[in-house]
């Protein structure tokens, strides 16, 4: 009975040591295991001096004695003044004293509102590490940003840092709605129980607050796109401004999506026409009502005219004529408008991949000064691999926030390990050319290109109640790197990946090095097995889950793969170069030179831009139909390959970690392979030729493929 029992709590409490390891995010600080570093630490680290008790510098300081205490197992003193030498002295440009200021001297120059400086300084011949920002939330940055010095085993030796966010709105879109369930989330239900709220303030709200300031994200919006108008009621209001409340000290401000026609179906009135007086009033006043609540609310995101929700042109109106009157009501208590760009038509007869670009590029310069318009990373929706949305670096006149999806609605569920900062990567270094070389994506975004104040990157996130946040282990690395990338797009997505794994599992290099390898392969294995050479949108109807190039039967043309495909027997692609639908003409002459021809067109986007033979001659000399064939299996042996990997870093971590992450490879073996041989299968029946040498045979047929039918599908 006694050894039962034990057995029972032995087991409780490795569950919840592995609950909390999965819960605990990139903030595992674990003991530093190096003993002459941490000792060198020790020394450096002996005590905190406080220079304010803001409710920012207290989580400050809670993070700072947390973080030292875990990894060097010494829990710092906490002092007011400073005495002796070898103190972390932390506060606001403000708190500092006239000599410590002029020891800082010219840094704060260097950053803005929310930038930090960390430095070594000498006061009256002691060192001490000064961590300080124009205000209190970049001090809060800092010490997230010196921890994860010490996380990583960094040197803490003169340190000189001086950083700031290069966009001003870093922010995630939660697609959540009111009943929790989440569009395109695999990570659980909404992590906003409105039920409870506003009385009921779950430890999560905190967590999840902390994570986000850890990384610089500063802006969350709570609703789905597709947005429900009670949220702007005041029984719902007073729940948001809970939350609000909590995010607060972390620097992050709420925003909300405002459903359009909310005038009419929380307001009583018979129209949402934004021309109509009464409905400009109505927006006004309720953005009153809400700043009232919550002051540092941040403003609305707005999905308008797209797949079926309200919108100006229901009154004949247009976006702009929609974003200024809401820009209007927002804009005397400073709020934003973040407009989406996001829009297609199953009345337009033109190719899906043009109209965003066709509807919004002729309003460049009109919008009002507080309006940002949001644009997905490419013209069609999130794809594994799309080129990057054509109305980057045609609206100068306009602000620009890029819009990720680290949901992985296309990419596999919460099942497949992508690491996807490659693919934001990718994205905001390519070059739009729209005032010569050199114009990147990142530049349009963070506002440099054409002297924008206005700036800001959207994630769509992919958090849920799930224990560990984001369903896979490796998802964490999407919401940290998403984070990361929006406070400086021009970082190396391979620095974050080592950053990240050194946080959330290991400093020890035989895992580091194949482990980040493994990351920084994955996202061209998931392109491979799904959509290699420039496919896209081939997902099964719907849920997205999975192979269905077949499908043909729905009701909107450009929602059925074939549409995106074109396979026929003469070969395969959706021609968009200028003997097709001229999307390329989108572009800037110098990328449009590149894209609409064959031969300049880079192979990897080769299938998005042009319809081409089977019998095609790739660079390597391989038919198209072999060449493709060859990229679907390299696509699964590459997944057998994170595999080997994985199976050798055991040692290096925590069982239930390394089996999660084991049993979730295992599934995308397998889900490779079934998308390998569906869509090889059906692109057989036009190409009429064998599979090359090296691509493995399937062992069911295509009618089998086309009756898998997965009516729960998550995120749907
Ligand atoms: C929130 C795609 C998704 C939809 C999503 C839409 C959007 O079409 O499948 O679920 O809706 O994009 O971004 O608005």
């Amino acid at each position: 009975m006694i050894s039962l029992r034990l057995i029972f709590l032995a087991f409780i409490v490795s569950f919840s040591a592995t609950a909390q390891k999965d819960y605990k995010l990139w903030l595992q600080y674990d003991k530093i295991t190096n003993t002459g570093l941490a000792s060198e630490y020790r020394n450096k680290l002996q005590g905190i001096v406080s220079l304010g008790n803001s409710e920012t510098l207290k989580i400050s300081i809670k993070e700072l004695e947390t973080g030292i205490f875990h990894m060097l197992e010494n829990k710092p003193e906490v002092f007011s003044e400073i005495k002796g030498e070898n103190k972390i002295i932390i506060g606001s440009k403000t708190s500092l004293s006239s000599e410590i200021q002029k020891v800082a001297g010219s840094d704060f120059n260097k950053i803005s509102e929310e930038g930090f400086i960390i430095k070594s300084i000498s006061l009256k011949n002691k060192k001490h590490i000064l961590i300080t920002g124009k205000n209190d939330i970049g001090v809060l940055y800092g010490v997230y940003n010196f921890l994860r010095l010490l996380q990583t085993n960094k040197t803490i030796d003169n340190l000189n840092i001086a950083d700031a966010p290069k966009a001003n709105i870093r922010i995630l879109n939660h697609w959540d709605n009111l009943d929790r369930t989440v569009e395109r989330g695999y990570a659980g239900f909404s992590l906003w129980n409105w039920q409870k709220l506003p009385d009921f303030i779950d430890q999560r709200y905190i967590d999840y607050a902390r994570a986000n300031a850890s990384v610089g994200i500063n802006g969350t919006v709570l609703t789905n796109v597709n947005a429900n108008a009670l949220i702007l009621t005041p029984q719902y209001l007073e729940k948001v401004e809970a939350l609000a409340n909590v995010f607060r000290p972390y620097g992050i401000k709420v925003y909300l999506t405002a459903r359009f026609s909310a005038p009419i179906e929380i307001g009583g009135l018979k129209t949402a026409d934004p021309k109509d007086a009464d409905v400009a009033n109505w927006w006004k006043n309720k953005a009153a009502e809400i700043y009232k609540r919550i002051p540092d609310f941040g403003g609305f995101l707005i999905k308008a005219n797209s797949e079926g929700q309200p919108g100006p042109q229901n009154y004949g109106r247009d976006h702009v004529d929609g974003a200024n009157m809401l820009a209007d009501a927002v804009a005397p208590f400073g709020g934003v408008i973040m407009w989406r760009a996001f829009v297609y038509s199953e009345h337009d007869a033109n190719d899906r991949a043009k109209q965003a670009y066709a509807e919004f590029q002729p309003y460049d310069g009109k919008f009002k000064d507080n309006v940002i318009v949001q644009v997905k990373n490419g013209a069609i929706d999130f794809q594994p691999r799309e080129p990057f949305h054509p109305l980057f670096g045609a609206m100068p006149k306009t602000p620009l926030m890029m819009e990720f999806q680290i949901t992985q609605e296309y990419l596999g569920f919460s099942t497949h390990l992508v690491y996807l900062p490659k693919l934001y990567q990718e994205v905001l270094e390519s070059d739009t050319y729209q005032k010569g070389k050199g114009s990147l994506v990142a530049k349009v975004v963070d506002g440099t290109l054409d002297h924008h104040k206005l700036t800001g990157i959207a994630g769509v996130s992919n958090i849920g109640n799930d224990l560990n946040w984001t369903g896979h282990p490796f998802a964490q690395a999407n919401w940290y790197g998403f984070g990361r990338l929006a406070w400086d797009p021009y970082l190396d997505s391979e620095t974050i990946a080592d950053e990240w794994l050194r946080c959330t599992f290991s400093n020890n290099e035989n895992f580091i090095k194949p482990v980040k390898e493994m990351m920084l392969q994955s996202r061209e294995a998931v392109v491979n097995y799904m959509t290699p050479l420039g496919l896209h949108h081939i997902m099964d109807t719907g849920h997205h889950y999975g192979p269905g190039p077949w499908v043909s039967n729905l009701s909107r043309p450009e929602w059925n793969p074939v549409y995106y495909h074109k396979a026929d027997k003469n070969g395969i692609g959706f021609d968009r170069s200028k003997t097709g639908t001229n999307a390329t003409a989108q572009y800037a002459s110098e990328v449009e030179k590149i894209f609409d021809n064959t031969e300049t067109c880079p192979e990897k986007d080769l299938l998005w831009f042009h319809h081409v033979s089977w019998d095609y001659k790739l660079k390597n000399g391989q038919t198209l139909w072999n060449g493709m064939a060859l990229k679907y299996q390299e696509g699964v042996d590459q997944v057998k390959e994170m595999q080997n990997t994985w199976n050798k870093t055991k040692p290096y971590l925590d069982a239930e970690r390394f089996k999660e992450v084991e049993m979730l490879l295992n599934i995308q073996y397998k889900e490779a392979k079934w998308w390998r041989d569906a869509c090889l299968l059906y692109f057989q029946q036009f190409s009429g030729k064998e599979l090359p040498k090296g691509v493995e045979k399937p062992t069911e047929t295509l009618e089998y493929f086309k009756s898998l039918k997965f009516p729960f599908a998550p995120g749907n």
